[in-house]
């Protein structure tokens, strides 16, 4: 990469990586303050704490280390941006980060403790709102920058086959361009004039359904990038090939048609839906597995592939090929074994009944951590340990490798015990989103004091797991030793194989898209409009 989009992306991972370190220290103070043994100092409330964590981790974190990731990973392969792309990525670059600016410094004084999910009825200070609405605009601006560029690959190079790097990172942006749509509609139409007091009542109802029609994808926009890496960077760094490029686009694009009209999943135990548009959006839930296993079976293909090529015997023979002591294969490898109970869990959650037993209890937080905080984030610490380096013409030596190793450990110990305990506990009605209590004493609740000290247990570790990462990373972005690391890229098995051209049919999958979504919220829509309270009906901004 040249220097000029180097800084670039160094500029998106400094934002990333400060990111952690203030949201998992407040994840260990969460931890410390539900086991009741730990009072939080100088008055700051448990959920202010909670809020920062999940807006600085879920929101900003990701969505700085993802575009920084992806636009690397797109200039790499496409052969780098032109001087207009560098300066709309930056444009899109200092929108976010003074939104950012914007909204923490409202959630740091106590005016914006509305969670992460801050739809209404919380309510937060109008410059929380604004400042996520300046967030939002410069992701859109960066995403068509991957738009431009990807076209502009096309248009210089007819007939050859699109990177697949490029082409993940284009339907990645197009899922999160139309899904933000919703969350930018509730945010400024209901939630800014609300906050104004330009309008008395808002219509709740209204509101999370926008929200969540943008939260599901909002976690594909997290698993996608780190489906990049599975399929398009794992089989380098083990030494073989894309087991399939068309497999992988297909992937793709089957995760952009149904990441979309699921939100209702998060709605199930809401009332003023009607069911059978649930019970619609549940299936739909169960389309979009489908891309993860074939995810899951291209990975099992290209690891048994690669460690049969070694001399591997038998059905798990190849797990001993594995180059394991290789931080950038381990911490990854371990992701995607994080993600199986983690996506097992998200059926259990997607399944009506089930979901009675376990909405609103920490199993569904369990569930989260093992799939954002532990599949998707020991991916992006894989990349990191390759990306930075390479881009700051530094090397990722054997001791930060070690670090990296003891890293992954770390992670790994403290999230399964940690994360074990969140879906006991859930199992036994602990809700999430809590502060310590005791409940009056009641004898059920006292069960559930000991899973929450094990869940301090495990975010202590967690803490001390993320402080190692942030050595590393300082390391790798200054102090490593000048020289060349390798930006990892497979190549494709069968390169004869191109893939369908109607891959690269953008009209037809966002038309299909857009049909799906028309499908899924039309009529539901209308009726939570018309069934409002006369006071608070659809957009009162209007
Ligand atoms: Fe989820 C709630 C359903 C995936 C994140 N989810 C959440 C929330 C978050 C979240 C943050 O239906 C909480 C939101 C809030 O604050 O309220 N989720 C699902 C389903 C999936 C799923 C069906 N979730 C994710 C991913 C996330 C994420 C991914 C972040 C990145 N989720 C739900 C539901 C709720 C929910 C309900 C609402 C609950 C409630 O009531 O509030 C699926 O996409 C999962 C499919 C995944 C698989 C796994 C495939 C495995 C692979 C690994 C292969 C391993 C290999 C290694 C190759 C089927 C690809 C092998 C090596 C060996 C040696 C074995």
């Amino acid at each position: 990469l040249s220097n000029k989009e180097s800084k670039l992306i160094m500029a998106h991972m400094y934002v990333a990586f400060t990111a952690l370190f203030v949201g998992a220290t407040c994840g260990l103070l969460q931890t410390l303050e539900r086991s009741g043994k730990f009072t939080l100092p100088a008055g700051i409330g448990y959920y202010q704490i909670l809020t920062v964590h999940g807006v600085v981790l879920g929101l900003v974190l990701t969505t700085f280390f993802i575009l920084g990731f992806m636009l690397a990973a797109q200039s790499k392969t496409t052969g780098g941006l032109n001087k207009t792309e560098r300066t709309v990525a930056w444009i899109g670059f200092w929108l976010m980060l003074v939104g950012t600016l914007a909204a923490a410094t409202m959630i740091l004084l106590n005016e914006a403790t509305v969670l992460f999910t801050f739809y209404a009825p919380l309510q937060a200070h109008v410059v929380f709102y604004l400042g996520l609405a300046l967030v939002i605009v410069g992701t859109w601006f960066e995403g068509f920058v991957m738009f431009k560029r990807h076209a502009r690959f096309r248009k210089e190079n007819p007939g050859e086959r699109t990177p697949l790097l490029s082409y993940m990172a284009v339907i990645t942006m197009l899922m999160w361009q139309i899904a933000s749509i919703g969350v930018a509609v509730t945010v400024l139409f209901q939630m800014v004039p609300w906050a104004l007091g330009w309008v008395e009542t808002i219509d709740v109802l209204l509101s999370r359904t926008l929200f969540w029609y943008f939260g599901h994808p909002l976690v594909y926009f997290w698993l996608l990038p780190a489906y990049m890496m599975w399929y398009a960077i794992m089989p380098k760094i083990i030494g073989g090939k894309i087991f399939s490029d068309s497999l992988a686009r297909f992937t793709f694009i089957l995760l952009l048609l149904f990441s979309i009209p699921v939100g209702f999943h998060h709605q199930l135990t809401e009332p003023g839906i009607d069911p059978f548009w649930k019970f619609i959006q549940v299936i739909l839930t169960m389309v979009v597995v489908i891309p993860s296993m074939m995810t899951a079976f291209s990975m099992f293909a290209t690891f048994e592939a690669r460690g049969r090529e070694l001399g591997a015997k038998g059905l798990f023979g190849w797990l001993k090929k594995m180059p394991w002591k290789d931080a950038r294969f381990l911490a990854p490898f371990i992701g995607m074994l994080f993600f199986i109970p983690g996506g097992a869990g998200g059926i259990i959650n997607a399944s009506n009944q089930m979901n009675q037993v376990v909405h609103n209890t920490i199993w569904v937080t369990g569930h989260f951590h093992l799939t954002v905080a532990s599949a998707v984030m020991l991916t992006f610490f894989g990349i990191t340990y390759w990306l930075v380096p390479s881009i700051t013409g530094r090397t990722f030596t054997k001791t930060m490798n070690k670090l990296g190793i003891l890293q992954t450990i770390l992670w790994t110990v403290g999230m399964l015990i940690m994360s074990t305990a969140m879906h006991w506990q859930g199992l036994l009605g602990g809700p999430r989103r809590s502060a310590y209590s005791e409940y009056v004493g009641n004898a059920d609740t006292a069960a559930w004091g000991s899973y929450q000290i094990a869940q301090a247990v495990g975010g202590s570790i967690l803490f001390l797991g993320m402080i190692v990462m942030i050595i590393i990373f300082v390391n790798l972005a200054f102090f490593a030793p000048k020289g060349k690391e390798e930006f990892p890229i497979a190549v494709v098995s069968n390169k004869a194989a191109l893939p369908p051209k109607v891959f690269e049919n953008w009209k037809l999958w966002i038309g299909v898209t857009l049909a799906l979504i028309l499908f899924a919220y039309t009529i539901p829509l209308i009726d939570i409009i018309q069934s409002a309270p006369p006071g608070a009906k659809g957009f009162k901004f209007w």
